[in-house]
């Protein structure tokens, strides 16, 4: 029987949370948070000021954001702005982690990671992106070595794109509250894509897609990249596509049920691909390109296609093949492999094993 876990998590310091932000890590925060409260653990949210959650505990912090890491180039050095809202999260956590058995950082920054051997308290790094830079690979491998099993990855795809990982590795998968989601059997004729609006999510691909098949294209999520988009919309003026913006869950699952796929089509090693269960969890087939998370989750012709990554004609074929998919199989997958209750347990057994070994390292030390 596992007992009750004082757990202190320290969100991402990119967006307050509510905002969209903080992108995928959000949602997957929100989710595990929820799960723990549920096992009757004790729980404590760390986020920046502004965040707007209901019924989960936040100490709310203020100070500047920080960039996000997938701006920078991979040779940038670490920057901290003034007044460092992510700074000032953490010296929060200095103050009070002896009250807490374990801390659970869900920024994507170097900061937590290089604090890891000045804290008390163990930490859990639940690393939300694969790489993207020397400073950032450097101080994760840091941790990984002298930290075994604190780290905590959405797929191995991801996990492999980090060099010098040697401990055994916790792969999360992710989940999500499929009783949010609202099957759909019979879709409309038109397509979605989700996700920021940003270039290593590789929009334009999709919309190149609408316009060769001029079926319509329903696009969703944060927009990220003013420039980038605008690009999109001078290079595809007669694309039948309509941005609805950044819906919250409830609403954006109205759209995606009525789609006849989701469309990833992303440039850079996606972790997971939050995206993908949701889609699935209305019973909506997922067309992605073979790259990162979404090539674990989606059962090619099964539950969705896998595409040779960057091909537009290989997403038209996959279009065209989609009455080969069962919807009621894209449903069933959500609920047994991705659903709220398999995460929790995936996430309580990484956390048991931190918490064992952290227990084992202080029996050593003092004998
Ligand atoms: N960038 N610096 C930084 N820190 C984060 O925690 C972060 C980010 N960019 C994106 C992001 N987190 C999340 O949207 C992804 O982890 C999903």
């Amino acid at each position: 029987m596992i007992k009750s876990w004082k757990l202190l998590f320290v969100s991402t310091p990119v967006g307050a949370l509510g905002t969209g932000l903080g992108g995928g890590v959000e949602l997957t925060l929100h989710n595990i948070a929820q799960q723990m409260l549920q096992r009757h653990h004790q729980l404590q949210v760390v986020a920046p000021a502004g965040s707007t959650w209901e019924h989960i505990p936040i100490v709310q912090i203020p100070g500047n954001l920080q960039i996000i890491a997938q701006s920078q180039e991979r040779t940038d050095a670490i920057t901290m702005p003034e007044n460092s809202l992510l700074a000032n999260m953490w010296e929060y956590v200095h103050e009070v982690e002896s009250e807490y058995d374990l801390i659970v950082n869900f920024a994507y920054d170097w900061l937590p990671f290089y604090l890891t051997p000045f804290c008390q308290s163990p930490i859990a790094h639940l690393v939300s992106m694969g790489s993207l830079s020397h400073a950032m690979d450097g101080i994760i491998a840091k941790v990984d070595k002298k930290f075994p099993h604190t780290l905590g990855f959405h797929s191995y795809h991801q996990a492999a794109t980090f060099p010098g990982l040697n401990s055994p590795l916790h792969i999360l998968s992710n989940g999500i509250d499929v009783s949010l989601y609202d099957f759909c059997p019979q879709p409309k004729q038109q397509l979605v894509w989700i996700g920021r609006i940003s270039p290593e999510k590789g929009l334009e691909d999709a919309v190149a897609l609408s316009y060769k098949t001029n079926i319509p294209l329903k696009i969703m999520g944060k927009l990220q990249d003013e420039s980038y988009w605008q690009q999109i919309c001078q290079d595809y003026p007669q694309a039948p596509i309509e941005y609805l913006g950044f819906l919250p869950t409830t609403q954006m699952q109205k759209i995606v049920r009525e789609c006849q796929a989701l469309l990833m089509t992303h440039r850079w090693v996606e972790a997971f691909g939050n995206v993908a269960i949701e889609a699935l969890a209305c019973g909506v087939p997922v067309i992605s390109y073979e790259r990162g998370g979404p090539a674990e989750i989606i059962q090619d012709g099964e539950t969705g296609f896998l595409v040779t990554p960057d091909s537009i004609p290989g997403l038209v074929e996959a279009v065209s093949r989609l009455d080969e998919i069962s919807r009621h199989r894209c449903r069933q997958q959500a609920e047994t492999e991705f659903s709220l209750e398999a995460l929790g347990d995936r996430c309580e057994k990484w956390f048991g094993k931190i918490l064992a070994s952290a227990v084992r390292s202080v029996e050593l030390s003092n004998k």
